[in-house]
């Protein structure tokens, strides 16, 4: 048997995209709330108010001018607010992933549940008791919880007050939520992460950030970002790693049976060409996701990271202490997404988007109809990769495609491509178990119920194996029903993998 005995099968969601319930149980508002739906040529928008009284929309990966406050505009959906509710439906879900089998759970906390302003002195008890309800129910069902501590969370107070991560305030006001948490459920969670995809972390949204730089441009994240911004990011995302250890130390200090895992987005990358110039582009493309994990699992930045802070034109400021504190507390285990994969083109533009790195296309590879390219093999690729560079147990949290689904008029749902793109996938992980000896821990499908998009705002991508009634504008009446891949994914998990 390829798969061990162990193995967590399951599913992967996340508060902002799933959750709803935004402003019930004390919630404050997170930057989350305030970014309108979109699709795929229409990018989502967040609106903000300069002291003057003006205002203005940045997209979603940008950072906010300076002074400015995010707002919600009246006449504009904003997909966060009632997403797919699991605040009120978290039962009958977790019963339907318990009919699926699920063994764990991936699901994040949201931060403004917690800590409404995020500087709160003291936790907001409504929020702590929900998510105390949430795991009890995912324990009744033997359903492990893997929860994330930060996934694209921002409360916009801590923007608005701090400036974001840029602001090391942050770290404390993290750190605070995440050993109440540790504390609050340390007999109850085993499995956490500290941040969703700290690679792809950028600008307003997901870091609290502003500036006021718009000049020279950089593509990042769902959108062009100027060259300095991309310092200011560098600069966010150092304080986030040291945040990242030192939640690894509380957590160690709470319960030392916890498992810390720090997650990238790690979609695969191939050279367009065997010209070397493709060859060591992709090499440095790739380089600039896994700086990440080479500072979270060998605890220091690497050699080559000062070529990628040149390009910026940018210089780390460091304080005392840092170098110790990411030296000293590295995470136990590597999760990350894997979507796809794309192509280093010498001669193409590259981003950096949810799903991971992108590029120029495959002509080898069929894709999702968002464009997505559809590579199971290179899973395997990836899975060796991580393995070669860390020797740390892998845990796949994310993966899945996005598709229109259609409802027949019997209320089935046909969706047999997912079925053929998850099957490929789970293929791909026993061939790295089973021939290439890579030790993995789980594999957690993206949106395993029907979920927000997280890149275009949609309800229409839909990655689950449950179906939710709701269209991109909010309606519908969020009637759960199984599709094919339920069933599919039901003889998968009871057979431990041997039945695909
Ligand atoms: C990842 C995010 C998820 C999720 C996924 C799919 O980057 O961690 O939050 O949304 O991508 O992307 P999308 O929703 O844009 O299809």
């Amino acid at each position: 048997m390829a798969f061990p005995k162990d193995f967590l099968w399951g599913g992967a969601t996340a508060a902002n995209q799933y959750e709803g319930g935004y402003a019930e149980g004390g919630k404050g508002l997170a930057v989350a709330d305030l970014i309108t739906d979109g699709t795929k040529d229409q990018p989502r928008r967040i609106f903000y108010r300069m002291p003057d009284g003006t205002e203005g929309t940045i997209g979603q990966g940008e950072c906010i001018p300076v002074g400015a406050v995010g707002i919600l505009k009246e006449g504009y959906y904003y997909p966060s607010h009632v997403a797919t509710d699991f605040y009120h439906h978290y039962k009958e879900d977790i019963a339907l992933f318990a009919e699926i089998g699920f063994k764990v759970l991936r699901l994040s906390i949201s931060w403004t549940r917690i800590f409404p302003n995020g500087d709160d002195e003291e936790p907001n008890e409504a929020g702590l008791q929900f998510y105390d309800d949430v795991i009890d129910e995912l324990r009744k069902h033997n359903i492990e919880p893997l929860v994330t501590i930060l996934h694209f969370d921002m409360p916009v107070n801590l923007a608005t007050k701090y400036g974001g991560w840029i602001n090391r305030k942050l770290i404390d006001f993290y750190l605070r939520y995440a050993k109440t948490v540790f504390t609050r459920y340390k007999d109850k969670v085993k499995y956490w992460v500290t941040v969703n995809e700290i690679n792809v972390l950028g600008g307003y949204w997901t870091l609290g950030l502003s500036s006021n730089n718009r000049k020279e441009k950089e593509s990042s994240n769902q959108g062009e970002t100027p060259m300095a911004d991309a310092g200011i990011k560098l600069q966010a995302l150092h304080h986030l790693m040291v945040a990242s250890s030192l939640a690894n130390k509380a957590a160690r200090e709470i319960n030392p049976n916890f498992q810390m895992g720090a997650m990238l987005a790690l979609s695969g990358i191939y050279p367009a060409t065997c010209h070397p110039d493709d060859v060591f582009g992709a090499y440095e493309f790739r380089r600039k996701a896994l700086m990440f994990s080479d500072v979270l699992f060998r605890g220091s930045y690497p050699n080559y990271a000062q070529s990628i802070f040149d390009e910026y034109g940018f210089t780390l400021k460091t304080e005392r202490g840092d170098e110790e504190i990411l030296r000293q507390y590295p995470s136990d285990f590597l999760a990350f997404s894997y979507y796809r994969t794309t192509v280093y083109d010498r001669f193409s533009p590259h981003t950096t988007t949810t799903g991971g790195q992108q590029g120029a296309p495959n002509p080898y590879l069929k894709t999702t109809p968002w464009g997505w390219p559809i590579d199971p093999d290179g899973l395997r690729f990836v899975l060796n990769e991580l393995y070669d560079r860390y020797q740390k147990p892998l845990f796949i949290v994310e993966n899945g495609m996005g598709n229109q689904d259609v409802v027949n008029p019997d209320g089935t749902i046909d969706d047999d491509y997912r079925i053929d793109y998850l099957r490929g996938h789970v293929l791909a992980i026993k061939k790295a178990i089973e021939i290439d000896h890579v030790p993995v821990m789980g594999y957690t499908p993206w949106g395993c119920i029907d979920i927000v998009s997280a890149g275009t705002g949609e309800m229409s991508k839909r990655y689950g194996m449950i179906y939710v009634d709701m269209d991109d504008k909010g309606h519908g009446t969020l009637k759960r029903s199984r599709k094919k891949s339920f069933y599919w994914y039901q003889k998968v998990i009871s057979s431990n993998g041997e039945e695909v």
